[in-house]
């Protein structure tokens, strides 16, 4: 029994797994950020800690993952989630304690939000490659969704994709998935197009490069505002359109911060 087991749920939790970015532009600062920005309650456990500013990342340390799981279910046993984000995962150990996490009875019907995150734009790596099978077979099934780039969805699909070819790719990748795949179309060349697979459909969102150097945590934030919106109650395909919306803004708004890829405004979805 809880201290005020009377207390009144006022809204809703999100709980991000994910690296951490001591510059605050990307990773569990940035989910936490867009989860306040949202309305929704944010909480966070990290699964690995980088040495980071807004010019790249030049160390990361995965944590202990005996540590990380016992900080996660202590947490559940008080804090129930409405949706998990999960980020960088840097290495297979750490992976098959976030497996054993999401095998639990009591988050099967709690929509996770993975960010196939692989290495981070500067390049250090965030996950160790040798455990990319595991992650495909093991992880990725849990997801309502998931987010890849197109370098990350080429390591996915095992070929490179092309926006022309990205609706036939995403069909035949995903026909047997069970979760929808949000295909971030910024490594295209020219507009980026982003593509929604869902349900054997494919969507494209046409969008506007914007031109900027601020684009720190972008995929953070786009997964984490998708896993605020399907906190809130909202759709996979409106969560994801409305996250769209929502890193689209906090771009074009960025507040010019640092001397490389600075970060992003965190205002108010509009
Ligand atoms: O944007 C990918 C990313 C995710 N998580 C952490 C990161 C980065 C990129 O730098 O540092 C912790």
């Amino acid at each position: 029994m809880g201290l005020h087991p009377q207390a009144p749920r006022s809204k809703p939790i999100v709980l991000s797994l994910s690296g951490s970015d001591p510059s605050g532009g990307a990773g569990m600062e940035a989910d936490l950020k867009t989860f306040q920005a949202h309305g929704v309650y944010g909480m966070a456990v990290p699964t690995l800690l980088t040495v980071q500013n807004t010019t790249g990342v030049r160390k990361v340390k995965t944590l202990e993952p005996e540590f990380f799981e016992e900080q996660v279910a202590f947490l559940l046993e008080d804090l129930f989630p409405d949706a998990i984000k999960i980020g960088a995962i840097g290495d297979r150990r750490m992976l098959q304690a976030l497996v054993r996490i999401l095998s639990q009875q009591r988050l099967q019907r709690v929509p996770v939000i993975i960010d196939t995150v692989l290495n981070s734009t500067s390049g250090a790596p965030l996950f160790e490659m040798r455990g990319l099978s595991e992650f495909i077979e093991r992880l990725l099934p849990r997801a309502a969704i998931i987010t890849p780039n197109v370098p990350e969805f080429d390591l996915l699909m095992g070929k490179p994709t092309t926006e022309a070819n990205a609706p036939a790719h995403l069909l035949a990748f995903g026909r047997d998935k069970p979760y929808a795949i949000l295909l971030k179309g910024g490594h295209f060349p020219g507009d980026p197009v982003d593509f929604l697979y869902h349900r054997q459909l494919v969507r494209n969102f046409p969008g506007e490069r914007i031109d900027t150097p601020h684009t720190h945590g972008t995929g953070c934030a786009l997964a984490s505002a998708i896993a605020a919106n399907l906190a809130l109650g909202l759709d996979v395909e409106t969560s994801a359109e409305r996250a769209r919306r929502y890193v689209r803004e906090a771009i074009r708004n960025h507040p010019g911060l640092g001397s490389g890829r600075g970060p992003l405004e965190f205002g108010a979805p509009g």
